[in-house]
């Protein structure tokens, strides 16, 4: 008899929910009073197979936190206070009405915001009732465009649409090329592939401006690690076509018979030799003359990316350019060549949008589109003024670049604000009403996958935590309270999950805790062509760019805020502020013990040249800072960066900085080229003895 029999315990099947590209499966062991009293990974699942992380193996201790927000609140303190009374909820909702319905009385339902992100990334808690509630009520739209849709517009300025290489699919390739992505820290369930077929005898290239810990892993005879200055990756995608074609290693065949505008290419990368991308992003000529080669000359060759590269102001064209490279050599013809991104748009093609957010409750009305990285230009400077917020699944006073104008606006007296969480994050602190939200094991959902092929059931492990609600009910909650009348708002979950995924056999889905994707057979989505573009071919030259303003062919062009532009001369070092620790995901853990505390604290990582050029040593106190804001953080002197490159680690709140400011506080919202991204990356600072 297994240890679970013996104890009496229950299992029960659920899907990790954070905004992680790997959605392990997972089991809950649940004893007779309903507590969940261990949880592991489901081994039985074809890409976690049986493990989690170092973030989520303590989920248990998450879920029954002493700090769990188990019941509304209503602030009695100034806003950024910690200062809140218990409340019911129905005093919460009567409150949450009255104003709302005061709102749109008087100043429009657009002076409401809502505000969210993928902070539970399963169907249900990103936009199950919520999208029908927004819609229906005509409030302002919220463009959540912080994370990838950069990447996909990249992408599809050049392949049509954004799909990809199932990352599994690395299995069969012989160069394997990780570009501007840390797999072993945010994909950390690829890791055993790309083993797989460095076993195979594949190489593996990392190119990321820091050697992290997936570049320190590049360590086998014939790997590489390629360290170019932040933001400067077309110039070297550029110089390595240059090298491709004038050596004669297109695959003119393939290009011949699927792509588009060829011969402008060729004059566009003409003048792009190797010489000249060294000079702008800092990779020796030669090094990058020999990729091209290795890459032209391995069949099949792999380029695996995420997300981390979009966050500058060239973002998009990062993507178009570097879509272009498979299709010069042909890779997509071979099983494992090709690009491998997100696949999250294998997965949305099952998902009836329509039918789950229901925008023909707009009624033909067209409300204002915001842009989710400019809230603090949103709360201080957009007419008319948005008077009401309501956040979940998100966290923005951490999370959203130019934190400190983020703050002045949530600091504002007249802006209501709800907000429905877990734990009282620093966002929660500037809420006039904080509602108790359920965790994963607590709610039912569906959760769709960005970094392999398995759509999950969650099936819901123990009841909701004392007054807690998922994400549906919350707003089925507010939706009554306004007096609404609208059915659908009021739809059950699996009647939503039901009407979303309308090919899917939900039944099927449930008992086998998991389904996969439609996905070509042969592993080979672009073999024969078939591009959707509008000319149906791959397109080098793009009308559509050229009509949206943008180069008609890759073309590199250094940032505003960059070492080539304006700033430069008081801010010499250029900020990165990525993902860094083991045990965070995005800003969900560094609050706990077990993860923070662990992590240890906030700090600045210099070069050693930079760092002896202003006279500072390992520890010291260190102003971090520009027009923005300064922080004081303690310096560490490390061999991952290269001179001009300084790394703030990101995730950890206000509260943990010495300060009360944080990451964020310093970086550049500027949107991306295309695509409705924002430049965090693109940020220039200057260290300063304190
Ligand atoms: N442990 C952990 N895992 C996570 C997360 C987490 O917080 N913690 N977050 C999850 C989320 S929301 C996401 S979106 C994914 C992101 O997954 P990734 O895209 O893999 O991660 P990022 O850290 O955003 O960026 C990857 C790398 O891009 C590099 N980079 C920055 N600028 C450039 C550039 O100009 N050129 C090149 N070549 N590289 C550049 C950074 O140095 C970084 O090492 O991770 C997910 N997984
Ligand atoms: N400087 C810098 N800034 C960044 C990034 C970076 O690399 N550097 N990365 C960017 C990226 S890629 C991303 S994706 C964003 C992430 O930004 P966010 O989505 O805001 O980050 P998370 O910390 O994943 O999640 C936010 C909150 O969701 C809550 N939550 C979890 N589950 C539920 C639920 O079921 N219901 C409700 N109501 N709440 C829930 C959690 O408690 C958490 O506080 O940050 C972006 N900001
Ligand atoms: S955070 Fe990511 S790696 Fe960790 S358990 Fe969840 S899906 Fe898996
Ligand atoms: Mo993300």
């Amino acid at each position: 008899m297994s240890r679970t029999e013996s104890e009496g315990l229950r299992l029960v099947h659920g899907v990790c929910h954070h905004d992680c590209p790997d959605s392990c499966g997972w089991v809950a062991e649940v004893d007779a009073t309903g507590t969940a009293v261990r949880l592991r990974g489901d081994d039985d699942h074809p890409f976690s197979a049986g493990e989690l992380c170092p973030k989520v193996n303590r989920f248990l201790d998450r879920v029954y936190h002493p700090d769990r927000i188990l019941h509304p609140l209503r602030r009695i303190g100034p806003k950024g206070s910690d200062q809140f009374e218990r409340i019911s909820w129905d005093d919460a909702l009567a409150e949450i009405a009255e104003r709302l319905n005061t709102i749109i009385a008087t100043d429009g339902p657009e002076a409401i915001l809502p505000f969210s992100d993928a902070g539970n990334q399963s169907m249900l808690a990103l936009q199950g009732i919520s999208s029908r509630f927004f819609n229906h009520i005509g409030a302002s739209r919220l463009l959540r465009n912080i994370c990838g849709p950069t990447v996909g517009a990249g992408m599809a300025m050049t392949n049509g649409n954004g799909l990809g290489l199932d990352p599994m699919e690395l299995e069969h390739s012989k160069l394997i090329i990780l570009w501007g992505t840390n797999t072993r820290l945010t994909n950390r369930h690829l890791w055993p592939t790309i083993t797989t077929a460095r076993n195979n005898g594949a190489r593996l290239v990392v190119i990321d401006p820091i050697r992290t810990i997936t570049a320190q892993a590049a360590d086998r005879e014939g790997d590489q690690f390629i360290q170019p200055l932040p933001g400067t990756d077309i110039a070297l995608m550029l110089a390595m076509m240059h090298v491709i074609i004038r050596d004669n290693l297109v695959d003119r065949a393939w290009v011949d018979r699927h792509t588009l505008g060829y011969d402008e290419l060729v004059a566009a990368v003409a003048e792009t030799t190797p010489e000249w991308a060294e000079a702008e992003c800092g990779v020796a000529a030669d090094v990058i003359t020999q990729l091209a080669h290795d890459y032209a000359t391995t069949t099949p060759a792999a380029i695996r990316t995420l997300v981390g590269a979009e966050h500058h102001e060239n973002g998009g064209m990062f993507f178009r350019t570097l879509a272009c490279l498979p299709a010069l050599t042909g890779a997509w013809q071979h099983r494992g060549g090709g690009i491998a991104r997100s696949v999250g748009s294998w997965q949305g093609l099952l998902e009836d949008t329509a039918a789950l957010a229901r925008p023909d409750l707009l009624a033909g009305r067209s409300p204002r589109t915001l842009n989710m990285s400019r809230l603090g230009e949103i709360l201080l400077d957009t007419e008319p003024p948005v008077k009401a917020m309501i956040v979940w699944n998100c966290n923005p006073m951490v999370v959203v670049p130019n934190a400190e104008r983020v703050r002045e606006g949530m600091a504002r007296d007249d802006l209501f604000c709800v907000v429905h969480e877990q734990f009282m994050t620093d966002t929660a602190r500037y809420a006039d009403i904080v509602l108790p939200a359920t965790t994963q094991l607590e709610a039912v959902d569906v959760t769709l996958a960005w970094g392999h092929l398995w759509l999950g059931w969650n099936e819901p492990a123990i009841a909701p935590l004392g007054e807690a609600v998922s994400n549906t009910e919350c707003f089925r909650r507010i939706a009554k309270a306004m007096g609404l009348t609208e059915p659908c708002l009021f739809d059950d979950d699996e009647t939503i999950i039901r009407a979303s995924l309308p090919t899917v056999d939900v039944d099927q889905l449930r008992a086998e805790h998991r389904i996969r994707v439609p996905y070509p057979d042969d592993g080979r989505p672009w073999a024969n062509g078939n591009f959707p573009t509008p000319s149906g071919r791959l397109e080098f030259a793009s009308e559509a760019l050229e009509r949206m303003g943008q180069p008609r062919l890759p073309t590199y062009v250094p940032a505003v805020e960059g070492p080539r532009g304006p700033l430069a001369d008081r801010y010499p070092l250029q900020l990165i502020t990525a993902k860094q620790h083991l045990r965070f995901l995005n800003s969900a853990y560094s609050h706990m013990d077990t993860h923070g505390g662990a992590e240890g604290e906030p700090y600045v990582e210099l070069d050693p040249t930079d760092a002896a050029a202003r006279g500072l040593s390992d520890g010291d106190i260190v102003a971090v800072h520009n027009d923005r804001a300064s922080l004081e953080l303690p310096v560490r002197i490390s061999d991952r960066l290269r001179p001009g490159v300084a790394v703030v680690p990101w995730g950890w709140w206000r509260s943990h900085h010495r300060d009360g400011r944080i990451a964020n506080s310093l970086t550049n919202d500027t949107l991306t080229d295309w695509g409705g991204g924002v430049a965090f990356y693109d940020t220039l600072v200057e260290v300063s003895k304190t």
